[in-house]
């Protein structure tokens, strides 16, 4: 018959035996551990809470940034500051698409506002330093061109664009840790610790008997 880890002698069990456990135990615990990394499925930062644009009116004639984004029907918060000394307004289209030409004048753009009432129209003053807000909710996707109508402004560079991107759909969660690697492994170790404790034992046969007399 061969000799199986039933015919361990003893103190082969005592000396294998912690061993094995701890090794068992530490493939168990891998597992284990990767069975919580699965179930622990990470979340992405929740849509919404509106976004706050700061923009520049600068003495220079411009806008700074001059690109805005934001995503369409989240809330925004518009915070223009004065840098100039002069009035300047920040006048944001309603119209998706539309830009004015360079060669519009200030009666042209004021013409062009009284018949499609801009989405916000801020008189910035002429204090240096001071800033002026405006909420609104972000327009569909498109888009949209704001400028200064003070005369001549526009003409001067002082104008930018704000982009409306879709509202993202939801996304779906990213896929889950591999945990059938974890469990896999932990599996496999705690395989390798058993089989080493028998092939150990067969290593080692039962010493022979003591021959009769
Ligand atoms: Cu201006």
């Amino acid at each position: 018959m061969a000799p199986s880890s039933a015919h361990l002698p003893r103190r082969t069990l005592r000396r294998l035996g912690p061993l094995a456990l701890a090794i068992a135990l530490a493939g168990a615990a891998l597992g284990l551990a990767g069975i919580g990394t699965g179930l622990a499925v990470p979340r992405t930062a929740a849509p919404g809470g509106g976004t706050v644009l700061q923009v520049s009116a600068t003495a220079s004639f411009t806008f700074v940034p001059s690109q805005l984004t934001v995503t369409a029907g989240e809330p925004v918060e518009l915070e223009v500051t004065q840098e100039a000394n002069f009035n300047h307004t920040f006048t944001l289209s309603s119209v998706a698409g539309y830009t004015f030409p360079s060669s519009a004048t200030a009666s042209d753009i004021f013409a062009y506002f009284a018949a499609h009432p801009p989405l916000v129209n801020l008189s910035l003053g002429d204090v240096p330093g001071r800033t002026t807000y405006a909420n609104f909710t972000a327009p569909p996707a498109g888009a949209y061109e704001f400028l200064c109508e003070i005369p001549g402004h526009f003409q001067s560079g002082m104008f930018g664009t704000l982009t409306s991107t879709a509202t993202p759909s939801p996304s779906s969660p990213p896929p889950p840790p591999p945990t059938y690697l974890y469990v896999g492994i932990g599996v496999a170790i705690a395989a390798v610790a058993v089989a080493g404790v028998v092939l150990y034992s067969r290593r080692r046969p039962k010493p022979a008997p003591p021959p009769a007399a």
